[in-house]
Parts: structure tokens; C-alpha cells; sequence
């Protein structure tokens, strides 16, 4: 059986952008999984109702469907036991469930509001409404208001980002020596940056922006060969 996976994709089809999708979709490869990626919007929400839930990632392998970024990788390396470690060892399950959450909120928070624009911008036409009414609804003001004030705020972000650089200076992973689904879960949010925007959200001689040139190239370049942009 091919695993399938419903993947957020802007009006172009093969434009996948959501930083979720990105996790599930570089740790199947990790593992050395095939999968079919089913292009998935915003509005498709009947698609994915037997997943009970209405977000994406939704994986289904065989009977199996799974929801949820981080339940997928915990599924994948519970299933795939044979393959290469996502997590490394069982132990280290719960320090990446920590940068998971980190990136959930610190990270994709703040980078939400210099992207919003750029996001709307790459929808589907039918996607267009639902979503300038529900961010609308979400940070109380007009879009092109939310992400106005991206260059001054792009200063603070990088500044949140101190915890990744002061351990990507010294080791050239997260997970140390290679790429673990540690790396995965904080460079989905930088694909999700590069899918639609050119806005420059790292410098070029942070280490973060090195690591970043690494992850693109890892994995068969899956990454840097996907739609998108070059800061
Ligand atoms: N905690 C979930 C978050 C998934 C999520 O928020 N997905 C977004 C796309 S990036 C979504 O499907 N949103 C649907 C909506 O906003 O209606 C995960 O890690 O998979």
C-alpha cells in the first residue's frame, strides 16, 4: 500500500506550504517512505473528515488515518521501527516534543505575522474568503495590517531565534551530526516561509541560515527543489 498524505497547496497545485505538511513530508523520507501527496485546501474539508478534525497534515496508510504533525512522526517511528530513528532514541522523544511546541507557537507566532500577506496572496481563489475572514477574526485587524510592520519585526523574530543559533553554531544539526526530526519540525517553518514569500527572514551569516542551506540540500534536495523562493 502507498501511504498518502493530504498536503496544503496554495493556487498552483504543487505549491505546498504549510509548515505541518513540510514535518510529516521530510520524515517520511527520512524513513525512506514513498508517498502520494494529495494537493489539499483550505476549503476541502469534507477530503478529510474520516480524519475527524479539519487540519492538515492527514496521513493514511492503508486503514490507518493519522492527523496531527507530531502524532504522524510518533506513528511513523512506531510503525517503521526497521527504518532510520526520527527521534533518535526513546529518551530523546520528549526533549523533541519540547522543540516542537517551541515551534508551534515562538516560531510559526511570530512568522505568521511577517507572512500573512504573502500566504493570501498564494491561495486558491476558493480559500480567499475563509481565510482573510478567520485571520481577520484572529488578530483583530485588516491583513495587510497584520504584516505592515514586517521590517522592523523581522528583528525581533531573528532574536527569538537565539536558541537554535547558539546550538547550530556549535553542531551542524539539532540532533547533533545528522538530521533528526528535531531539524525537521524547525526547518518546516522555514519551508513554509520560502513556499510563498521572498521576504528575507534570516541574515546570511547566521548559523541558522547555514543550517538552513544544509536541510535544503538533504534528503535528495526535496526541499530546494519544491516550488518557492530564494531569500
Ligand atoms: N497541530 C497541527 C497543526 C496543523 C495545522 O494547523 N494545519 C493548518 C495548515 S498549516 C490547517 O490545516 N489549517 C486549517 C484551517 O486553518 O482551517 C499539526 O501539527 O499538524
Amino acid at each position: 500500500v502507498t501511504i498518502k498524505l493530504f498536503d496544503l497547496a496554495g493556487a498552483e497545485p504543487d505549491r505546498r506550504f504549510s509548515p505541518y505538511c513540510w514535518r510529516t513530508k521530510l520524515a517520511l523520507a527520512h524513513k525512506g517512505l514513498t508517498v502520494e501527496t494529495i494537493p489539499w485546501r483550505f476549503s476541502d474539508t469534507d477530503a478529510i473528515e474520516m480524519s475527524g478534525q479539519r487540519r492538515v497534515p492527514v496521513l493514511l496508510d492503508g486503514d490507518k488515518v493519522v492527523s496531527d504533525s507530531w502524532t504522524i512522526a510518533e506513528y511513523l517511528e512506531d510503525t517503521y521501527q526497521h527504518r532510520p530513528f526520527l527521534f533518535g532514541s526513546a529518551e530523546a522523544r520528549a526533549p523533541t516534543r519540547f522543540i516542537n511546541s517551541w515551534a508551534d507557537t515562538v516560531v510559526n507566532g511570530a512568522l505568521v505575522r511577517l507572512l500573512l500577506t504573502d500566504i493570501y496572496a498564494h491561495l486558491h481563489e476558493k480559500d480567499r474568503r475563509y481565510f482573510r475572514e478567520s485571520r481577520e477574526k484572529r488578530f483583530g485587524m485588516p491583513l495587510e495590517e497584520v504584516s505592515a510592520d514586517r521590517d522592523t519585526r523581522v528583528v525581533g523574530f531573528r532574536q527569538s531565534l537565539e536558541p537554535a543559533r547558539i546550538i547550530l553554531a556549535a553542531q551542524p544539526y539539532l540532533a547533533g551530526g545528522r538530521p533528526l526530526y528535531a531539524d525537521y519540525i524547525l526547518f518546516g517553518c522555514f519551508m513554509w516561509a520560502r513556499s510563498i514569500s521572498s521576504f528575507r527572514v534570516l541574515t546570511s551569516d547566521d548559523p541558522i541560515y547555514s543550517w538552513r542551506e544544509r536541510m535544503l540540500d538533504n534528503l535528495s534536495a526535496l526541499a530546494r527543489k519544491a516550488p518557492g523562493y530564494s531569500e
